[in-house]
């Protein structure tokens, strides 16, 4: 499958109310639960999911990994738990570990052979990343994630949580 044959879908709302094989999540190193999206994963898995983290990593993750557990009471099927960079300024890294999360969650999903995959504006929130810089990040790192081939990924969905983060997803889903 090709960049060409999947589809990269802005949608506005809550992550946890999509039916897609994969639910991304912006964790932190801790993988134990916060606020933000994390917090919403954590109440639509269930308690299980605490538990599944508690057990598969018991050291927590590094920043820009990409993490699986099941979904459990999700629709979706797997939660990968990607952990964000902390917005700095900009000059310590932070693209391209912003980077890295797209690009691992996407081989991550591309691992567990799932076709559809939605992700959060990772670092958006809580972590302080500008929006715009944020979503060309997302845009740039996802469209070359795709070119890789025998990825599997039928859709991609990029989820907004407010009127003003979708339509900066569109503005370069359509000139980027
Ligand atoms: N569905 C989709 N997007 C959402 C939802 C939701 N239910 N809730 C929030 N967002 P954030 P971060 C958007 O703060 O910046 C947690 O405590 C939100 O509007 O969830 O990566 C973690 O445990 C924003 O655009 O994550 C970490 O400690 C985007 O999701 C820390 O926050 C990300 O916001 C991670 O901070």
């Amino acid at each position: 499958m090709s960049e060409l044959d999947t589809s990269i879908r802005p949608w506005e709302g809550d992550i946890t109310a999509l039916n897609v094989d994969v639910i991304v999540n912006a964790a932190n190193k801790s993988l134990r639960g916060g606020g933000g999206v994390d917090g919403a994963i954590h109440r639509g898995a269930g308690p299980a999911l605490l538990e599944e983290c508690r057990t598969r990593y018991p050291d927590g993750g590094f920043t820009g990994g990409a993490f699986v557990t099941a979904g459990h009471r999700l629709n979706a099927k797997w939660v990968i738990h990607t952990i964000g960079p902390h917005w700095d300024g900009g000059d310590r890294g932070e693209s391209d570990l912003l980077a890295d999360c797209y690009r691992n969650s996407l081989q991550a999903t591309a691992d567990l052979g799932a076709r559809t995959v939605a992700l959060p504006a990772i670092s958006t929130g809580i972590f302080g990343y500008p929006a715009e810089e944020a979503a060309l990040i997302a845009v740039h790192t996802v469209r070359e994630s795709l070119r890789e081939p025998g990825h599997g990924i039928e859709e991609v969905v990029l989820v907004a949580f407010s009127s003003r983060m979708l339509a900066i997803y569109q503005r370069f889903l359509e000139t980027e």
